[in-house]
């Protein structure tokens, strides 16, 4: 058969299925041959903040095969990393009047009036992933990384690829978010605290972007190129991009330059075979599972944690092929 025509088959049949689907709710309302309300599909707004990572598409992939696995009808919109975006699809999940509203927020300030209008619809919120600065009340519960503890690990991996002692570039995340603010707070409050002797020379973000890592670390190179001992990098897409701007330049990354990151993709173990990286902080995008679990939970009326942590190691060169094939984002 043409794919046309399946695909007007498989229309009509969904067609005839969702109609028969309201019948039956109408009938439930008030008449004899009443649907199980345990029988209504849960119906899921996410409200993803972009596709500017690795990590990201992880994130993305992990929700969609998750719902699909459970039946669970998701509406998915991605902002493109604009908080805008963000914003309206949250409103038009309220519009549609989904059970529970996930979010990923591209920065952490800026939420209170959306939020609120959530909460007033009396649909529950759920973070996924990044933080946003609000109270606790308007949100139900955060699932996540500890940010501040994987800027902690960084900082002491650096340090021992350096000697305690040296010239830093770093790399930041999108200016706002909670996981570039995080990490920069725990990389430095370790600095503080241990490595005297390690300065960060120049600091700039890259948006999470490869591109973006690249072209600042053309910038850096530029002004100090011969004075920089090694950089961190907020995520791994950038220090990928770095490390194309640090071969063009005609340095070897992973041994002229160290360089540790965040996230652990695949493409960062990649990178650490190749010796052009030196250690990636892991930090678990596979939200999917946990996210609908605590969804199902709250609509099931249980009582659901405020804040779930991912847990959460640390990779180096010298295991990186054994680890790659382990890997599953
Ligand atoms: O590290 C980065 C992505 O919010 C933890 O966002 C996430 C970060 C991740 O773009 O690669």
């Amino acid at each position: 058969m043409k794919f046309k025509k399946v695909m007007a088959l498989v229309l009509t049949g969904a067609m005839v299925l969702s109609i028969a689907g309201c019948a039956a709710k109408n009938t439930g309302d008030g008449g004899d041959t009443a649907t199980p309300v345990e029988d209504k599909k849960l119906v899921v707004g996410y409200a993803q903040l972009g596709a500017e990572s690795e990590w990201r598409t992880a994130c993305t992939n992990s929700v969609k095969e998750e719902a699909e696995k459970r039946g669970i009808e998701l509406k998915f919109s991605d902002a493109q990393q604009k908080q805008e975006n963000q914003i309206k699809a949250i409103r038009s999940f309220i519009a549609q009047g989904v059970d529970v509203i996930g979010v990923s927020p591209v920065v952490e300030s800026g939420w209170e009036t959306v939020f609120k209008e959530v909460k007033d619809a009396g649909i529950p919120l759920v973070l996924v992933d990044r933080k946003a600065d609000v109270s606790e009340d308007l949100y139900t519960s955060y699932l996540g990384s500890d940010f501040v503890e994987e800027g902690r690990k960084a900082a002491d991996e650096l340090a021992a690829l350096i000697g305690g002692k040296g010239n830093i570039v770093e790399l930041q995340g999108t200016v706002g978010s909670s996981a570039a603010v995080g990490r920069q707070e725990g990389f430095l409050e370790k600095l503080a605290e241990k490595y005297p002797d390690i300065k960060i020379i120049k600091s700039q973000t890259g948006d999470f972007t490869r591109a973006k890592g690249k072209e600042v670390m053309e910038a850096f190179l530029k002004s100090d190129g011969e004075n920089i001992d090694a950089l961190f990098s907020h995520n791994d897409d950038m220090a990928i991009g770095a490390i194309q701007a640090i071969e063009e330049y005609g340095k070897k990354p992973g041994e002229d330059i160290k360089i540790v990151s965040v996230d652990a993709v695949k493409g960062a173990f990649e990178a650490m075979i190749a010796g052009k990286l030196n250690v990636t902080v892991e930090c678990n995008p596979l939200l999917g599972p946990q996210f609908f679990d605590v969804c199902e939970d709250i609509v099931a009326g249980k009582s659901v944690q405020k804040l779930i942590p991912s847990e959460e190691g640390v990779f180096r060169q010298d295991t990186a092929a054994q680890d790659l094939p382990n890997r599953k984002y």
